[in-house]
């Protein structure tokens, strides 16, 4: 029945198009431009097989997002068999509570849910799992009383990517006879309660405990974006003179910080005085790891479309499914050949 809801719909959207168009009945004449509404015809009268997929996804907020969000929407097309409804929060979670219930009310099929912090949704995944739609969590995590109100999760290991950075500055620091020195670090946290937050903030932290001589200045929130990821380092600089390292939880946040030291007449990078330690690993990183900016960054990859559709697959055939499902991901440092890995980036 939900599927039909949407082939009633194309086909509405159809005859509305036809009537608004006048004469352009005639197949013989199909005007240039018409070749999609063909395909959207044949899917039509083959009684259509679309699998309706609702999105929640967190906002577009950096690069990372905005890659994540083409991984999606490039993955639920029509051409996939897929009637995709997308529904960007803008980051904030009560949009996402909205279109959440919203798609309910639409009867879809599914339920794809990347929730921007890991509370306050257990109510409206039991209104998901009451109306009897599976709800897949991407990329971020989380935390209820029933994990059965969720169907899998696929995304990163975010607390891996925190104890890489870590490690990876440990053996830094040793091979610059730095090993023994007073270190003073601050870091700029991704949004407060974020799985991705959470998990470098504490993979990092996991590694630091065996290093008496580092000294954690401040943690702050800078929510993930440049604008504030500069503002907070901004702070920073202002509170501390003797910052030695500054661990960014994502790229645009190294961005804005970047910006900020180099206002403040200070350096960063391999030859510089501040040593920038960044999560994500996009195209532009790498290309400002390039320019001597970043020490080292720690990919967190975008591309989780693909495997959500193999889940949906599974799904519709009535097979099982892992609940967790973690994707590749490495780091890189400017000890590699980042002329070609910024070549061959798809993000
Ligand atoms: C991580 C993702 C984070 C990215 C940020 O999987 O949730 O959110 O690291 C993005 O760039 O804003």
């Amino acid at each position: 029945m939900k599927k039909m809801v949407v082939g009633i719909g194309v086909l509405l959207c159809l005859l509305l198009w036809f009537s608004s168009c006048g004469t352009r009945i005639d197949d013989t004449e199909q005007p240039a431009g018409t070749d999609l509404l063909e395909e959207e015809k044949e899917l039509v009268e083959e009684g259509d097989n679309y699998i309706v997929v609702g999105i929640s996804q967190v906002g577009s907020e950096s690069d990372w997002r905005i890659a994540c969000t083409e991984s999606l929407k490039s993955t639920f097309t029509q051409e996939n068999g897929y009637y995709l409804i997308f529904e960007d929060a803008q980051q904030k979670q009560e949009n996402q509570l909205k279109a959440m219930r919203d798609f309910i009310l639409q009867e879809v099929d599914y339920i794809i849910l990347d929730p921007i912090v890991e509370t306050g949704w257990d109510a409206v995944l039991k209104e998901a799992q009451d109306a009897g739609i599976p709800v897949i969590l991407v990329d971020r995590q989380v935390e209820v009383s029933d994990e059965s109100l969720y169907t899998a999760w696929v995304g990163s290991d975010f607390h891996s990517q925190g104890v890489k950075a870590g490690t990876w500055l440990q053996n830094y620091l040793e091979e610059q006879g730095r090993g023994s020195e007073k270190i003073n670090i601050v870091t700029l946290q991704g949004t407060l309660n974020s799985t991705a937050q959470l998990g470098r903030t504490d993979g990092f932290a996991s590694v630091m405990k065996n290093h008496d001589n580092w000294n954690m200045l401040e943690r702050k929130d800078g929510d993930f974006t440049q604008t504030k990821g500069q503002e907070v380092m901004e702070e920073f600089l202002d509170s501390y003179s003797d910052i030695d390292v500054v661990v960014s939880e994502n790229d645009n946040m190294t961005f804005g910080a970047i910006e900020a030291i180099e206002k403040a007449g200070k350096t960063c990078g391999p030859e510089g005085d501040i040593i920038v330690l960044s999560f994500d690993a996009g195209r532009a990183a790498l290309e400002a790891m390039a320019e001597g900016k970043i020490n080292a960054d720690f990919e967190c990859n975008p591309n989780l479309g693909p495997e959500v559709s193999r889940i949906i697959q599974k799904l519709e055939r009535g097979c099982e499914v892992d609940k967790f499902q973690y994707i590749e991901e490495t780091y890189f440092d400017p000890t590699m050949d980042l002329e070609s890995l910024i070549e061959e980036r798809t993000y």
